[in-house]
């Protein structure tokens, strides 16, 4: 899973992408660095520790979600409404977008927008997103405009049914409604995917909220939510938690418990991000390595097992599959099999969040 985080000049990007990445990047209250940073995180799970303890694997491999901060406010990187090509492309291959919006106050920090108001903000952003996207739909209707005067008979109606379907888009973006909020017919959704558009996105806001508004982060949470349904919102002091993510994780917890602080944000934006994306998790487990795997609702087991590798999937028989919960009753597999609770599965099965996975298959 790839996430690209965005949001205003100074809204705490980089400090969010060190906080989640654990990562030591520059972060100004300056200048501007245009340089985008990549790095990884490892999605925490307590599941797979328990199936580590009881296998003791020589390997341990939890999912991993790669963050991009593209390094500058999208003003910033835009020329006459065209987001340049490289961090386009960051954009258009994450599969999810991450939103700052600064509510943190702080005077030796020039708020780009003059004052704190996350509501304004997130209108800003939205309307850049969706020129990028109108820039993208008035290239391609000038490019059929030209390509209907040359086109054969035989050719015309596929334009045509093109055009319509971007001036209708085009329309709703004019009134301020995302590609993600707009309804398409299966046919259309497909082509529309086509398209390098940026609205169609999730969204996921992180509220970067100061030390002293820690006790109102569920107020400022539900104010956002209100507003902005389709979101996923999650206020963390980005400051504070990216000082916590460089501690060991024994000091990082004592200081939380006297800070009387809540979860990591790693854990919570990325708990976000998968219910965001109808993202689950699976496990294959053995004596070599202990893994998590990610995959979207509604994927069946040979598919899962494609995710592993390709042969599995091909030469797929069955699957040997345990609820992680199941798995907690008994300990073991052994034990697990003799109460009947391994239970065999097959090609049409969907798999469920937490499944442990043994797969057989001939190639
Ligand atoms: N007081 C306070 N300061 C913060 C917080 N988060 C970030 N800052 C400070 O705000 C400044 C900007 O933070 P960055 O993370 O560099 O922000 P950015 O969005 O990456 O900035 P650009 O990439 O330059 O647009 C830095 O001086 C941070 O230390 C916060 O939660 N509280
Ligand atoms: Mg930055």
């Amino acid at each position: 899973m790839k996430v690209a985080i965005i949001g205003l000049a100074k809204s705490g990007k980089t400090t969010i992408f060190n906080t989640l990445t654990k990562g030591n990047a520059e972060v100004t209250a300056y200048s501007s660095s245009l340089h985008p940073n990549i790095g990884m995180a490892k999605v925490p799970d307590q599941r797979l520790r328990a199936l580590t303890e009881a296998f003791h694997p020589k390997k341990t491999t939890p999912a991993e979600v790669n963050y991009v901060d593209i390094g500058a406010s999208l003003k910033a990187v835009s020329n006459k409404g065209e987001i340049v090509g490289e961090v386009l492309n960051y954009l258009t291959t994450a599969d999810a977008l991450l939103q700052v919006v600064r509510t943190f106050d702080d005077k030796n920090i020039v708020h780009a927008e003059g004052n704190i108001d996350a509501e304004r903000d997130i209108s800003t952003l939205d309307l850049e997103l969706a020129f990028s996207d109108l820039t993208i739909i008035e290239r391609r209707l000038n490019k059929i405009d030209s390509a209907l005067k040359k086109a054969k008979v035989t050719e015309r109606e596929s334009y045509l049914k093109e055009q319509s379907l971007l001036n209708r888009v085009k329309k709703d973006l004019e009134n301020d409604i995302p590609i993600r909020q707009q309804t398409f017919n299966q046919h259309e959704l497909k082509a529309i995917q086509n398209y390098q558009f940026l609205t169609i996105k999730p969204m996921m806001i992180i509220l970067n909220i100061g030390e002293d508004q820690l006790s109102l982060s569920a107020t400022l949470e539900n104010e956002i939510r209100e507003t902005h349904h389709q979101f996923a919102v999650v206020a963390i002091c980005g400051k504070l938690e990216m000082e916590l993510s460089q501690l060991d994780d024994s000091s990082a917890r004592e200081f939380r418990d006297t800070m009387g602080l809540d979860e990591p944000a790693l854990d919570r934006v990325i708990k976000s991000s998968y219910s965001l994306l109808g993202l689950l998790s699976f496990f294959t487990t053995g004596a070599d390595e202990a893994k998590a795997w990610t995959i979207s609702n509604n994927t069946t087991a040979p598919q899962a097992a494609g995710k592993v590798h390709s042969d599995i999937e091909r030469g797929f028989i069955r699957a040997e599959v345990m609820s992680f919960a199941d798995f907690e009753l008994c300990g073991n597999m052994s034990e697990a099999r003799k109460k009947g609770l391994l239970r065999t599965e097959g090609k049409d099965y969907i798999v469920q969040d937490g499944d442990i996975i043994n797969y057989l298959f001939n190639i």
